[in-house]
């Protein structure tokens, strides 16, 4: 075995200790027919932390991804009757990409030609069964790295870093593609703004501290309600998107009002005191109008609100 020096050894048991922290979360899948190797390495997985499922063929594995769709990685094997590796990875492939779900081939095929034909039809990796564990487990370990530094790009990219709601981006990215949804199977879609009222009272009389926690406190309200399907986004300072699908006309206006009966009758414990505040909510179901176009509408309706009083929903 390759012998680190002392500083880079520390280095890597940091790395290792901090991987098998985050491995207590996270589910594999171990493909063999040989139930010899199967067992052998799942002991070797379970041994870094990771939860081990296993399969005895691609078609076993199939059924058993679709029932855990939390799966991150999958070890398979090559040859096995009914499903092999290659028609396997094939079939995941479509329903995950590599940076969601991390595919390694495990074989002892000699043919110099087997490894880039996995690569090609999507495999992440490929190990031939002589490797070592510690290579097997290295293997692993840096697929499970990089999706997660994957994961983490893309929610500094796609989520509001103060309350880890969706962001503006994110929300313009996905909201045309629900639009054209509702254009064409005419499921009811609907823009709601929301905007806390007197807000920089908030800061004004407790300070910025404060007033983050309550944009948070708030922004996981609005999640709770209406659902991470909901599509709900920060805009911008405390002023928040929702775009509601699958709601029908009728129910709609009750729907919204009582999101903001909820903000008005609930309080968030601060030091002694309990703090209250109230949210105006502007909202349109005219698709007609086009997606910028109902976001500009609600924006009017919203201002309806403020100017009228605040703590309402105007349509
Ligand atoms: P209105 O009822 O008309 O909406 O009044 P308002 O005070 O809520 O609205 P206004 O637009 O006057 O003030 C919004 C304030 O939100 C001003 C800004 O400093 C504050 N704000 C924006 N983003 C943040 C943030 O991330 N954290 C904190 N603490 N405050 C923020
Ligand atoms: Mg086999
Ligand atoms: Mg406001
Ligand atoms: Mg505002």
């Amino acid at each position: 075995d390759y012998v680190l020096k002392r500083k880079e050894h520390s280095e890597y048991i940091v790395r290792i200790v901090k991987r098998v922290y985050n491995n207590r979360n996270t589910k594999v899948m171990v493909v063999d027919d040989s139930s010899t190797m199967r067992r052998w390495i799942s002991a070797i997985l379970i041994r870094q932390g990771l939860t081990v499922i296993q399969a005895e063929n691609g078609a076993a594995a199939c059924k058993l991804f679709a029932a855990n769709s939390d799966i991150k990685l999958i070890l398979t094997d090559y040859t096995m009757p009914e499903m092999d590796g290659q028609e396997l990875t094939a079939k995941l492939r479509l329903l995950r990409h590599m940076d969601e779900l991390s595919i390694i081939v495990l074989s002892s095929d000699e043919n110099s030609r087997t490894a880039p034909l996995f690569l090609k039809t999507g495999a992440n990796d490929f190990i031939h069964k002589s490797a070592s564990i510690e290579e097997i487990l290295c293997r692993v370990n840096s697929n499970l790295e990089i999706m997660e530094l994957l994961e983490e790009s893309r929610n500094r990219a796609n989520r509001d870093f103060l309350t880890g709601m969706w962001n503006r981006r994110y929300f313009f990215e996905n909201a045309f593609s629900l639009f054209e949804e509702s254009e064409d199977n005419g499921t009811p879609l609907s823009v709601a703004l929301l905007d806390i009222d007197h807000f920089k009272n908030v800061n004004d009389n407790y300070g910025h501290d404060v007033g983050d926690l309550v944009l948070k406190d708030f922004s996981s309200k609005i999640v709770e309600y209406f659902g991470e399907k909901g599509l709900c986004s920060r805009f911008g300072g405390e002023e928040f998107t929702v775009l509601i699908h699958g709601v029908d006309s009728t129910e709609l206006e009750s729907y919204v009002d009582g999101f903001r009966e909820i903000i008005e009758i609930s309080s968030l414990p601060y030091r002694r005191e309990k703090l209250k505040f109230t949210v105006s909510i502007g909202v349109t179901s005219n698709i007609t109008l086009g997606l910028d176009g109902m976001i500009n509408r609600a924006d009017v309706m919203l201002y309806e609100a403020k100017t009228s009083g605040r703590n309402k929903v105007v349509f």
